[in-house]
């Protein structure tokens, strides 16, 4: 093994130095194919191996790897999880995932705050979930896939993957196509005629085009790439409203290894305080906004008989709220994309069923595209095609290879009519070339060190032991989170998820407790001070001593002991 790795080492080297000066770049350098990712992590591993640990979470469908990257030593201090490439077609969030990674590892040893971050907490990151998917990403053509390998009839017509996109213009593209038809919806922006959009009969518009992925009805069924490679879209996968019956979603929640690993990994992993998700849903640009929502037969959500919550928790609002300031004020980022639904998807489920804090970054999207002013190029207000209109000026001045614009595919002939290919190029909006990569990277390593500094933590303070009597003490401390998170969010507080702070007394011998509790609990610990105190009446000798300790995996246990003597 050691041998085929050099090998790829030098062959990576070789194609480097052979790239001609001045050559064009392309829309894969700076990414990392599956093969390639497990490589890096490796060396990163082995050359902090006290630090950093790689592992395979699961093995997908494609028999690819599912890593774990272990940041912190062997040690399992409260962490946080960074969960990113459920997405297929979205490469950029694993390439920001390992570059948090690249960058805490390279600066573990020279920079104090990041050593003594790794020193108390633990980093897990999973930085490609989906990689049978994003190797579509590398290919020689280029199709946005979201599945992965796992074989599906998505039609139900007892043939597997038979007909999947066709690239009709021989451009190494699959991007849309249009045909004039009687029954079309579909008619073009007339300010961008690149957008297309649906026609609004009562604006007295008439449709004249039909829309479809790129390709050919290969089995003759009358419709158009129904059924193409690829399974299960893990960004759908996951349980918390859970798509039923829709095709690339999975047969049901966890029914791949790849999103079982994560719910065991989550599930039996009492450490993880929250979970930092590189998705495609969004609560850091524009936070979630708990509301009370009336349940089935008006009973309240979240019990029995009201049925599962269907909006995060009043509660918890001003959590998010604030989070998503210090993201923005780290990011410098104001606005972004809407956040997709939320069916399905691993952020949803890590704080609904999970009970933890969660977040999610959209990673990384086109900036804002300068308002094109010139007589007729105006956009209507309201503009129904508002970010898709911005999208496509952005690409226009920054990227124009990401866009293809309408043009008959030459001899291709549907129902009789020409059909022309066009629209956005494949992975064009979810992923930057390789210097927006590198910016988008910083900007979430500094966030996830802000974060990971939120995590609730607790401590032991204002211990008072006072006589009540021969051998009699009172003895009372409080237990103090100086963190910013709560020890459990609202959620977590009705789920009890993750573990509640425990505080337990641990007599001497000859001692006996009679008053206060042995253990005790603490629903939620709120942060910023938030502290709850305790108060114990003990039977032991002056001098004799208890322990005192109090915590959770994901606030770290701490311990006092306490002797008994009158102050
Ligand atoms: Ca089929
Ligand atoms: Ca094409
Ligand atoms: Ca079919
Ligand atoms: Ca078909």
């Amino acid at each position: 093994m050691p041998v085929i790795r050099s090998l790829g080492c030098a062959a990576v080297l070789l194609a480097a130095l052979a790239l001609p000066s001045g050559a064009q770049a392309r829309p894969t350098d700076g990414y990392h194919t599956a093969a390639r990712l497990g490589t890096v992590l490796d060396s990163i591993a082995r050359a902090k191996p006290a630090l950093v640990k790689v592992s395979t979470l699961a093995t997908s469908p494609g028999r690819r790897p599912v890593q774990l990257v272990r940041l912190g030593g062997a040690e399992e201090k409260p962490a946080l999880l960074i969960l990113a490439g459920a997405y297929g077609p979205q490469v950029s969030s694993s390439e920001v995932a390992l570059r948090i990674v690249r960058d805490l590892a390279r600066r573990h040893g020279s920079d104090t705050s990041i050593t003594n971050l790794l020193a108390a907490q633990t980093i897990y990151v999973i930085p490609r979930l989906n990689p049978d998917a994003s190797e579509a990403f590398f290919g020689a053509l280029r199709h946005e896939r979201k599945g992965n390998d796992t074989a599906s009839d998505d039609d139900r017509d007892h043939v597997t993957d038979e007909d999947g996109p066709d690239d009709l213009n021989g451009d190494g593209f699959i991007t849309m196509m249009r045909l004039r038809a009687v029954d079309g919806e579909w008619i073009a922006d007339a300010v961008d005629p690149l957008l297309m959009r649906r026609a609004d009969p009562a604006r007295g518009e008439r449709g004249v085009y039909k829309m479809l992925t790129e390709g050919r009805d290969n089995d003759g069924d009358e419709r158009f790439n129904e059924d193409g490679p690829g399974g299960t879209d893990l960004s759908r996968n996951f349980a918390n409203n859970f798509p039923w019956f829709t095709p690339g979603s999975g047969q049901h929640p966890f029914a791949e290894a790849e999103s079982r690993a994560v719910a065991e990994f989550v599930s039996t992993q009492q450490n993880i305080a929250a979970i930092f998700v590189l998705g495609m849903q969004d609560n850091l640009i524009k936070p979630w906004e708990g509301r009370r929502v009336p349940g089935i037969a008006g009973n309240p959500q979240g019990t029995s008989a009201g049925g599962p919550l269907t909006a995060p928790l009043a509660e918890d609002n001003g959590w998010f709220n604030e989070v998503s300031r210090r993201f923005k004020a780290t990011t410098g980022w104001s606005d972004g994309p809407a956040t997709a639904a939320d069916q399905g998807d691993p952020l949803s489920w890590a704080y609904f069923h999970m009970g933890r804090y969660a977040f999610g970054s959209r990673v990384w999207w086109p900036g804002k595209a300068p308002v094109d002013s010139a007589a007729g190029r105006r956009a209507p207000t309201p503009d129904p095609l508002a970010d898709e209109r911005n999208t496509y000026r952005w690409m226009r001045a920054n990227n124009p290879a990401g866009l293809v614009e309408w043009a008959p595919a030459n001899g291709v002939m549907i129902d009789g009519e020409q059909v022309e290919v066009g629209g956005f190029a494949p992975f064009a909006t979810l992923n930057p070339d390789a210097a927006g990569l590198d910016s988008a990277a910083t900007k979430h390593t500094a966030f996830v060190v802000q974060l990971a500094a939120m995590l609730p933590q607790v401590r032991v303070d204002r211990v008072r032991v006072t006589e009540v009597g021969p051998r009699v003490y009172r003895v009372s401390a409080d237990v103090v989170n100086d963190r910013y998170l709560a020890t459990n969010a609202a959620i977590g507080a009705r789920s009890r998820l993750p573990l509640r702070v425990k505080v337990e007394v641990a007599l001497g011998r000859g001692q006996t407790l009679s008053g206060g509790r042995k253990q005790a609990y603490i629903n939620a610990l709120r942060g910023s001070g938030g502290r709850e105190t305790f108060e114990w009446v003990i039977v032991g000798d002056a001098g004799s001593a208890v322990t005192l300790t109090a915590g959770s995996p994901i606030t770290g246990i701490v311990s006092e002991t306490i002797t008994l003597r009158a102050r």
